[in-house]
Protein backbone atom coordinates (compact mmCIF):
# COMPACT_ATOMS: atom_id res chain seq x y z
CA UNK A 1 0.00 0.00 0.00
CA UNK A 2 1.82 3.31 -0.87
CA UNK A 3 0.90 6.20 1.74
CA UNK A 4 -0.61 9.27 -0.25
CA UNK A 5 1.31 12.18 0.07
CA UNK A 6 -0.43 16.08 -0.73
CA UNK A 7 2.05 18.53 -1.13
CA UNK A 8 0.93 22.68 -2.32
CA UNK A 9 2.94 24.19 -4.41
CA UNK A 10 2.68 27.46 -3.15
CA UNK A 11 4.62 29.26 -6.24
CA UNK A 12 5.78 32.80 -6.39
CA UNK A 13 3.55 33.25 -3.39
CA UNK A 14 3.51 34.31 -0.02
CA UNK A 15 4.90 36.56 2.46
CA UNK A 16 6.86 35.97 5.92
CA UNK A 17 3.91 37.05 7.68
CA UNK A 18 1.35 35.28 4.88
CA UNK A 19 3.24 31.75 5.62
CA UNK A 20 3.29 32.39 9.22
CA UNK A 21 -0.42 32.51 9.30
CA UNK A 22 -1.23 30.00 6.78
CA UNK A 23 1.39 27.13 8.63
CA UNK A 24 -0.28 28.18 12.03
CA UNK A 25 -3.60 27.16 10.82
CA UNK A 26 -2.42 24.25 9.12
CA UNK A 27 -0.06 22.86 12.06
CA UNK A 28 -3.63 23.74 14.09
CA UNK A 29 -5.96 21.29 11.80
CA UNK A 30 -3.91 18.46 11.67
CA UNK A 31 -3.29 15.95 13.60
CA UNK A 32 0.10 14.37 15.10
CA UNK A 33 -0.37 11.07 12.94
CA UNK A 34 -1.79 12.16 9.46
CA UNK A 35 -3.46 9.87 7.33
CA UNK A 36 -1.07 11.01 4.79
CA UNK A 37 2.15 12.61 4.19
CA UNK A 38 2.12 16.21 3.91
CA UNK A 39 4.37 19.05 2.13
CA UNK A 40 4.20 22.56 1.55
CA UNK A 41 6.77 23.40 -1.12
CA UNK A 42 7.95 27.17 -0.55
CA UNK A 43 9.57 29.88 -2.17
CA UNK A 44 12.95 29.42 -1.49
CA UNK A 45 13.43 32.78 0.72
CA UNK A 46 11.04 31.13 2.84
CA UNK A 47 12.35 27.39 3.68
CA UNK A 48 14.46 28.54 6.42
CA UNK A 49 11.27 29.99 7.83
CA UNK A 50 9.33 26.67 7.04
CA UNK A 51 12.30 24.69 8.75
CA UNK A 52 11.90 26.99 12.15
CA UNK A 53 7.75 26.62 11.75
CA UNK A 54 7.46 22.88 10.70
CA UNK A 55 10.29 20.96 12.82
CA UNK A 56 9.15 18.21 14.75
CA UNK A 57 5.77 18.77 13.01
CA UNK A 58 4.03 15.70 10.15
CA UNK A 59 4.48 18.60 8.19
CA UNK A 60 7.43 18.04 5.49
CA UNK A 61 8.95 21.32 3.63
CA UNK A 62 10.47 21.31 -0.22
CA UNK A 63 11.71 23.75 -2.81
CA UNK A 64 9.99 24.14 -6.00
CA UNK A 65 13.48 24.14 -8.21
CA UNK A 66 16.69 23.23 -8.16
CA UNK A 67 20.14 23.96 -9.57
CA UNK A 68 21.06 21.14 -12.16
CA UNK A 69 24.96 22.48 -11.34
CA UNK A 70 26.59 21.59 -7.96
CA UNK A 71 27.91 24.80 -6.79
CA UNK A 72 29.63 27.54 -8.54
CA UNK A 73 29.09 30.48 -10.85
CA UNK A 74 25.82 30.37 -11.57
CA UNK A 75 24.19 33.46 -10.79
CA UNK A 76 20.78 33.11 -9.52
CA UNK A 77 20.59 29.72 -8.57
CA UNK A 78 20.04 27.64 -5.97
CA UNK A 79 22.05 24.35 -5.13
CA UNK A 80 20.60 20.72 -3.89
CA UNK A 81 22.91 21.01 -1.43
CA UNK A 82 21.81 24.21 -0.15
CA UNK A 83 18.62 22.80 -0.56
CA UNK A 84 19.43 20.30 2.07
CA UNK A 85 20.94 22.96 4.57
CA UNK A 86 17.37 24.11 4.79
CA UNK A 87 16.55 20.76 5.77
CA UNK A 88 14.19 20.10 2.73
CA UNK A 89 13.31 16.74 2.15
CA UNK A 90 11.59 17.18 -1.66
CA UNK A 91 12.39 19.43 -4.63
CA UNK A 92 9.56 19.73 -7.38
CA UNK A 93 11.41 19.40 -10.63
CA UNK A 94 10.20 20.02 -14.16
CA UNK A 95 6.93 21.91 -13.95
CA UNK A 96 5.36 22.72 -16.56
CA UNK A 97 6.04 26.47 -15.57
CA UNK A 98 9.73 25.80 -15.62
CA UNK A 99 9.21 24.36 -18.75
CA UNK A 100 7.51 26.78 -20.58
CA UNK A 101 8.65 29.64 -19.18
CA UNK A 102 12.24 28.81 -18.39
CA UNK A 103 12.57 27.03 -21.47
CA UNK A 104 13.70 23.69 -19.37
CA UNK A 105 13.98 20.47 -21.76
CA UNK A 106 14.01 16.85 -20.15
CA UNK A 107 17.74 16.66 -20.53
CA UNK A 108 18.15 19.41 -17.80
CA UNK A 109 15.30 17.77 -15.61
CA UNK A 110 16.89 14.92 -15.28
CA UNK A 111 19.96 16.63 -14.73
CA UNK A 112 18.34 18.28 -11.49
CA UNK A 113 16.95 15.21 -10.51
CA UNK A 114 20.05 13.50 -10.25
CA UNK A 115 21.25 16.68 -7.76
CA UNK A 116 18.40 16.10 -6.00
CA UNK A 117 18.94 12.30 -5.40
CA UNK A 118 23.17 13.64 -4.58
CA UNK A 119 21.81 15.27 -2.04
CA UNK A 120 19.26 13.06 -0.40
CA UNK A 121 16.07 15.27 -1.48
CA UNK A 122 12.97 13.27 -2.51
CA UNK A 123 12.32 15.11 -6.43
CA UNK A 124 8.82 15.73 -7.00
CA UNK A 125 9.03 14.88 -11.07
CA UNK A 126 6.54 16.30 -13.01
CA UNK A 127 5.15 15.43 -16.47
CA UNK A 128 2.01 16.61 -18.51
CA UNK A 129 0.84 17.27 -21.75
CA UNK A 130 -0.94 20.59 -23.32
CA UNK A 131 -4.18 20.91 -24.45
CA UNK A 132 -3.28 20.55 -27.99
CA UNK A 133 -1.40 17.44 -27.35
CA UNK A 134 -3.78 16.23 -25.86
CA UNK A 135 -6.46 16.72 -28.65
CA UNK A 136 -4.42 15.15 -31.02
CA UNK A 137 -3.39 12.14 -29.36
CA UNK A 138 -0.37 12.56 -27.91
CA UNK A 139 -0.33 12.01 -24.18
CA UNK A 140 1.36 9.38 -23.38
CA UNK A 141 3.74 9.89 -26.07
CA UNK A 142 4.79 13.13 -24.07
CA UNK A 143 4.53 12.28 -20.81
CA UNK A 144 6.81 8.51 -21.81
CA UNK A 145 9.18 11.17 -23.37
CA UNK A 146 9.11 13.64 -20.48
CA UNK A 147 9.65 10.50 -17.81
CA UNK A 148 12.13 8.02 -20.09
CA UNK A 149 14.82 11.08 -19.89
CA UNK A 150 14.76 10.40 -16.01
CA UNK A 151 13.90 7.21 -15.99
CA UNK A 152 17.26 6.35 -18.31
CA UNK A 153 19.88 8.27 -15.78
CA UNK A 154 18.58 6.42 -12.98
CA UNK A 155 20.03 3.33 -10.86
CA UNK A 156 17.49 1.30 -8.97
CA UNK A 157 17.82 2.32 -5.66
CA UNK A 158 17.10 6.41 -7.20
CA UNK A 159 13.95 4.47 -8.79
CA UNK A 160 12.17 3.56 -6.20
CA UNK A 161 12.28 6.74 -4.03
CA UNK A 162 11.00 9.15 -7.09
CA UNK A 163 8.02 10.89 -6.91
CA UNK A 164 6.01 11.53 -9.98
CA UNK A 165 3.46 14.17 -10.53
CA UNK A 166 1.35 14.09 -13.00
CA UNK A 167 -0.47 17.65 -13.58
CA UNK A 168 -1.98 18.01 -17.27
CA UNK A 169 -0.79 21.80 -18.49
CA UNK A 170 -4.40 22.35 -19.63
CA UNK A 171 -5.67 22.01 -16.34
CA UNK A 172 -2.82 24.46 -14.20
CA UNK A 173 -4.26 27.14 -13.31
CA UNK A 174 -7.51 27.16 -15.07
CA UNK A 175 -10.07 25.60 -13.25
CA UNK A 176 -10.50 22.65 -15.16
CA UNK A 177 -9.55 19.41 -13.65
CA UNK A 178 -8.91 15.84 -15.56
CA UNK A 179 -11.91 13.67 -14.61
CA UNK A 180 -10.82 10.79 -12.35
CA UNK A 181 -10.44 8.31 -15.17
CA UNK A 182 -8.47 10.60 -17.42
CA UNK A 183 -5.64 10.92 -14.55
CA UNK A 184 -6.29 7.26 -13.50
CA UNK A 185 -5.73 6.51 -17.21
CA UNK A 186 -2.41 8.54 -17.58
CA UNK A 187 -1.18 7.49 -13.76
CA UNK A 188 -1.59 3.93 -14.68
CA UNK A 189 0.53 4.80 -18.04
CA UNK A 190 2.73 5.88 -16.24
CA UNK A 191 3.45 3.23 -13.77
CA UNK A 192 3.85 1.06 -16.47
CA UNK A 193 6.54 2.75 -17.90
CA UNK A 194 8.14 2.34 -14.76
CA UNK A 195 7.62 -1.62 -14.61
CA UNK A 196 8.65 -2.37 -17.88
CA UNK A 197 12.23 -1.36 -16.24
CA UNK A 198 11.42 -2.48 -12.71
CA UNK A 199 8.64 -3.94 -11.40
CA UNK A 200 8.69 -3.56 -7.83
CA UNK A 201 9.98 0.12 -8.18
CA UNK A 202 6.34 0.80 -10.02
CA UNK A 203 4.23 -0.53 -7.17
CA UNK A 204 6.58 1.66 -4.70
CA UNK A 205 6.83 5.30 -6.96
CA UNK A 206 4.10 7.63 -5.50
CA UNK A 207 2.17 9.21 -8.54
CA UNK A 208 0.30 12.26 -7.47
CA UNK A 209 -2.15 14.17 -9.47
CA UNK A 210 -2.01 18.55 -10.20
CA UNK A 211 -3.92 20.46 -12.16
CA UNK A 212 -6.63 22.34 -9.83
CA UNK A 213 -6.96 19.76 -7.59
CA UNK A 214 -9.52 21.39 -4.78
CA UNK A 215 -11.55 20.63 -1.95
CA UNK A 216 -14.98 19.36 -4.13
CA UNK A 217 -12.84 17.18 -6.37
CA UNK A 218 -10.06 15.81 -4.17
CA UNK A 219 -12.04 12.87 -2.85
CA UNK A 220 -13.23 11.60 -6.35
CA UNK A 221 -9.52 11.62 -7.80
CA UNK A 222 -7.80 10.52 -4.75
CA UNK A 223 -9.71 7.19 -4.80
CA UNK A 224 -8.61 6.17 -8.21
CA UNK A 225 -6.31 3.13 -7.23
CA UNK A 226 -2.72 5.27 -9.07
CA UNK A 227 -3.41 8.27 -7.85
CA UNK A 228 -1.39 8.37 -4.68
CA UNK A 229 -1.84 12.13 -3.66
CA UNK A 230 -1.93 15.45 -5.18
CA UNK A 231 0.11 18.54 -5.98
CA UNK A 232 -1.61 21.37 -5.00
CA UNK A 233 -1.28 24.86 -6.90
CA UNK A 234 -3.81 27.55 -5.50
CA UNK A 235 -6.13 25.67 -3.22
CA UNK A 236 -2.41 25.11 -1.53
CA UNK A 237 -2.64 29.22 -0.15
CA UNK A 238 -5.98 29.00 1.94
CA UNK A 239 -5.67 26.43 5.09
CA UNK A 240 -8.79 25.94 4.93
CA UNK A 241 -8.98 24.36 1.77
CA UNK A 242 -5.33 22.65 2.11
CA UNK A 243 -7.05 20.90 4.99
CA UNK A 244 -9.76 19.72 3.25
CA UNK A 245 -7.98 18.14 0.86
CA UNK A 246 -5.80 16.20 3.51
CA UNK A 247 -8.75 15.46 5.49
CA UNK A 248 -10.15 13.85 1.70
CA UNK A 249 -7.42 11.33 1.75
C1 LIG B 1 -1.71 23.73 -10.06
O1 LIG B 1 -2.56 22.98 -9.59
O2 LIG B 1 -2.00 24.83 -10.55
C2 LIG B 1 -0.30 23.35 -10.07
O3 LIG B 1 0.43 23.77 -10.94
C3 LIG B 1 0.23 22.51 -8.99
O4 LIG B 1 1.60 22.33 -9.11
Amino acid sequence: MRRKLIAGNWKMNGSFAANRLLLSEILAGISNTPACDILVCAPAPYLSQCAEMLAKSAVAWGAQDVSAHPQGAFTGEVSAAMLADCACRYVIIGHSERRAYHAESDELTAQKVLQAFANNLTPVLCVGETLEQRESGQTNSVVAGQLRAVLDVLDAGQLSRLVIAYEPVWAIGTGKTATPQMAQDVHAFLRQQIAVRDVAAANIVRILYGGSMKPDNAAELLRMADIDGGLIGGAALKSADFLAIVAAV
